[in-house]
């Protein structure tokens, strides 16, 4: 058991995986037919003529975008209507037939390219379009359309993959062959990351509300990523049982009860994905979330050892809606002022502790009357190793106070002591005293823990 445990906490994320989580956040970039009909789901009989953004300009979605602190952008080349944002020469149902004429993934790419951020593409294996669609010759017309977007515009760092499966205008369903899609990402563009439900490298989190779970663990069992590259052997329970439930909505998942039964385990991060509105596509009479609804997801993604995908979609004239611009503003500006600048701090591990339970002191370098959050980070490119946690808050007189408890770190974990949108928070305690140093002490962990970093703000 031990063992196994051990075994856990070594299995390690790719170069592309430790990339990615470096990213934090990028934008998703809904855009299409859907766009011009008012809906979320085309049923591929839309007209290519009513594709007519005007006034595309794409470096205004990058600026925009930017503003909020993104690092990336994934545009819709194709969703499940079939059309297609670049002018294949696989079918007629793009951009090419319609009075725009032009390349939106090109001018996307290049947009990109010019503000300094990663460009990525969403490719709708559901095709309610295509001829094809519901028998073999479709992987060949897919896997031709996936060619031309990996080949013909630059360095791609993610390329998005929706599960979804209903039936073509033949009436029938695809099968799908993933593993054939894959190989030609890893051939064209070996650096980028593959998303899908069930991964190879990125995993869906569950929800499209923007919350990841309380407990979101970027190793989970081979049975949910059967994608991925299996990096244990089984758990020492699988011979009684195989997970056969498992789907990417349960809510333990990772953790340890859940892993104890699996056949073997995998490095998978999740991605939250959400809209900056109700829909994914641009509705005129939608109205961005709220900001503190944003920041709040910004807190249980980025700050959850996940990464957040939050879409912004242009508006008919191809333009981002000056309401999600200035939204984007408020959020970029409002993460700069929660954590733009550190309490310097001095952080030394004690002494005496056992590896798997260390205890970490940060002597603050200024006494504080407040304290917001206290970020803590594991050495992923390592593993990922901690299950719970504890902060003590400790005060000039030398008193101390329990402050946070918690379950998993990862990548980044962000504890939250005081909300900036409440109407009144906690004082720290009761009295005027002040707060000199923090203790994290790590509760249990799979094997040696490797913290990165600490930091308090
Ligand atoms: C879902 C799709 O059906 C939605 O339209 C949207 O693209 C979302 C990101 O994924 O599965």
């Amino acid at each position: 058991m031990i063992d196994f445990l051990r075994e856990a906490a070594h299995v390690r994320p790719s170069q592309k995986q430790q990339n990615w989580f470096d990213m934090g956040m990028y934008a998703f970039i809904h855009f299409g037919p859907n766009t011009y009909t008012d809906r979320e789901w085309g049923d591929g009989t839309e007209n290519p003529e009513i594709f007519n953004p005007l006034k595309l300009d794409c470096d205004q979605w990058v600026e925009a975008i930017k503003t909020a602190g993104m690092k990336g952008l994934v545009l819709t080349a194709k969703h499940h209507d079939g059309f297609c944002l670049w002018p294949s020469r696989y079918t007629e149902h793009s951009v090419k037939n319609s009075p725009f004429r032009g390349d939106v993934v090109k001018e996307a790419a290049e947009a990109c390219r010019r503000g300094g951020i990663k460009f990525g593409f969403y490719l709708s294996p559901w095709d309610r379009n295509s001829k094809y669609y519901g028998s073999p010759e479709y992987n060949e017309y897919f896997c031709s359309q996936l060619t031309e977007l990996l080949t013909e515009y630059g360095d791609i760092f993610y390329v998005w993959f929706d599960n979804a499966c209903g039936e073509g205008p033949n009436g029938k369903k695809q099968a799908y062959e993933f593993e054939r899609y894959f190989e030609l990402i890893r051939k064209y563009q070996p650096e980028a990351v593959i998303f899908n439900d069930f991964g190879p490298d990125i995993r869906w989190c569950g929800n499209e509300a923007g919350q990841a779970r309380h407990s979101e663990w970027a190793v989970v069992p081979s049975e949910l990523c059967h994608y991925g590259k299996i990096q244990t052997g089984p758990g020492p329970m699988a011979s009684q049982g195989s997970l056969s439930y498992l789907y990417n909505t349960e809510q333990e998942l990772g953790t340890m009860p859940n892993i104890l039964y699996s056949k073997g385990l995998v490095f998978a991060p999740s991605e939250i994905d959400m809209s900056i509105r109700p829909g994914w596509f641009w509705h005129p009479q939608e109205e961005p979330h709220s900001l503190e609804r944003l920041f709040r997801t910004y807190l249980t993604s980025t700050g959850a050892n996940a990464c957040l995908n939050l879409n912004i979609p242009p508006t008919r004239e191809g333009l981002l809606d000056e309401r999600d611009v200035k939204r984007l503003k408020e959020f970029g500006e409002l993460i700069g002022r929660e954590f733009g600048s550190a309490v310097p701090s001095v952080t030394e591990k004690m002494k005496g502790q056992p590896p798997t339970q260390p205890v970490y002191r940060v002597k603050l370098g200024r006494p504080l009357k407040e304290l917001k959050y206290v970020v803590l980070q594991e050495d992923i490119a390592q593993g990922q190793r901690v299950e719970s946690f504890r902060i003590t808050a400790k005060f000039a007189s030398g008193g101390q106070y329990p402050l946070f408890q918690g379950t998993c770190i990862g990548n980044r974990r962000i504890c939250q002591l005081q909300d900036p949108f409440a109407l009144q928070n906690p004082l720290l305690n009761d009295t005027d005293e002040l707060l000199t140093e923090l203790q994290v002490q790590i509760t249990a962990a799979r094997d040696e823990v490797i913290l990165k970093d600490i930091q308090v703000y």
